[in-house]
């Protein structure tokens, strides 16, 4: 019987783990995509993808142009100055440039012959959902769960409607005005019929109590979430604080759900900007520890902004057994970072976390977000898997299958349950 040499059995475990991560289907658990039935509010094609938040922020840099110019312009019209800016006049390199291009040449399209009106021409013969099903099918993504705001007014028509829903959807209450206006909340729901009144009394508490209820049920939402300031503090008696202690937690108990929490974003750091103007800055995650550390029977799951929390967050996953780690939010989901966070994760915490999200806003965007998200991590899940070969350890294809699915989506699923 022959022997295979280290190298030999190095190969074939990385190769095994490259095909598994290709090859997963994933479970996209946070994104601001829509289920089809919600119409115009499912973003897709080539003027949603050029008109993104991230390349308006990357397009103001290099316009000739003031903010109001811009703004006053047309969907097709901003994508042109866009495409013009930022693919014509300069090359394509960043993360969101390039995810453009991975998304169009994954399609199909030939993206060399820099034609925008062609590219027009043909996302144009689509039919919503038959194209939904074949980007989830290019993407291999198997479920997306939306972020679904009662306080949204183009969302909550839609909800109020009714709909048959598209089971590949799941949904996830987002409740920030809830907890960071509640001036302005408290209003919202008196006019939506809930007994409350601006101040934090146990009759309101129940009124909010019951808006969660509702809300979860109409949704059948998977977990609650909230994005953060880094201004967030726990304990305190701040109206957040309060309104979290009292009505959210108990609720996600209630209902056994997790409640998601993304810390360190700076909203309107430029307003100018529109949705494209919000930073970033560190949080104090003390008062996360303080806060799960209180709550152990509720579930956690929090993903934060600055890359100086990081480390500290994955220590804190390590302490906290309700508190699940995921996915690579926003300025961090670029190839530099996700390598960054995926290696001290899986160093820190093993597989009992969830590596990847796409915060998609345009339905395409799933081929990029996804394709540039695998090769990242499978290249980090190569060197550990190799490394492990090295110590005699012989992983089977089927435990590499297994674990992959956990960081696809398995691991969130078994937290969830
Ligand atoms: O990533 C984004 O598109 C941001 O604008 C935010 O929506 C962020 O992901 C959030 O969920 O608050
Ligand atoms: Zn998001």
């Amino acid at each position: 019987m022959t022997q295979c040499s280290i190298e030999e059995k190095r190969a074939a475990v990385a190769t095994q783990v490259r095909k598994a991560v290709a090859s997963v289907e994933v479970y996209d658990i946070h994104t601001h995509l829509y289920d089809p039935a919600f119409g115009g509010l499912l973003l897709c094609g080539i003027d949603d993808l050029l008109v993104y938040h991230y390349l308006v922020a990357e397009g103001f840099r290099q316009f000739d142009m003031d903010y109001d110019t811009f703004w006053q312009m047309s969907k097709e019209e901003q994508a042109n100055v866009i495409w013009n800016a930022l693919f014509i006049e300069h090359s394509p390199i960043s993360e969101s440039c390039r995810g453009v291009l991975t998304t169009l040449n994954s399609l199909g399209l030939d993206v060399k012959k820099r034609d925008l009106p062609a590219l027009r021409q043909w996302f144009s013969q689509w039919e919503k959902r038959k194209y939904t099903s074949h980007v989830m099918d290019l993407a291999k993504v198997g479920s997306i769960c939306m972020t679904n705001s009662p306080f949204d007014p183009e969302e909550r028509p839609v909800w109020d409607a009714g709909f048959e829903r598209d089971p590949r959807f799941t949904a996830a209450l987002r409740i920030d005005p809830l907890l960071l206006d509640w001036a302005n909340s408290s209003v919202d729901l008196k006019k939506w019929g809930y007994d409350v009144t601006a101040e934090l009394s146990e009759k309101t508490i129940c009124g909010i109590r019951r808006f969660l209820s509702d809300w979860t049920k109409r949704l059948d939402a998977q977990y609650l979430m909230v994005s953060l300031p880094p201004t967030f503090g726990y304990p305190g008696s701040n109206e957040c604080a309060r309104i979290m202690e009292t009505a959210v937690l108990p609720h996600c108990r209630e209902h056994g759900l997790p409640f998601a929490m993304m810390p360190g974003v700076r909203r309107g750091v430029n307003p100018l900007l529109k949705m494209a103007g919000d930073g970033v800055a560190k949080s104090c995650l003390e008062s996360f520890a303080n806060l799960i550390s209180a709550h152990s029977d509720n579930k956690f799951l929090i993903t934060a902004l600055s890359r100086e929390n990081q480390y500290e967050l994955c220590v804190m996953a390590r302490k906290f057994r309700n508190l699940h780690i995921f996915g690579c939010w926003w300025f961090t989901n670029t190839p530099y970072l996700i390598n960054e966070l995926t290696s001290m994760r899986t160093e820190l915490l093993g597989l009992s976390f969830t590596a990847q999200h796409s915060d998609a806003r345009v339905l395409d965007q799933i081929i990029y977000k996804w394709a540039h998200s695998r090769q990242v991590i499978g290249g980090v899940l190569e060197e550990k898997f190799t490394d492990l070969v090295d110590t005699g350890w012989e992983p089977t294809e089927e435990e590499i299958k297994r674990d992959v699915g956990d960081l696809f989506g398995g691991a969130f699923r078994k937290f969830c349950s």
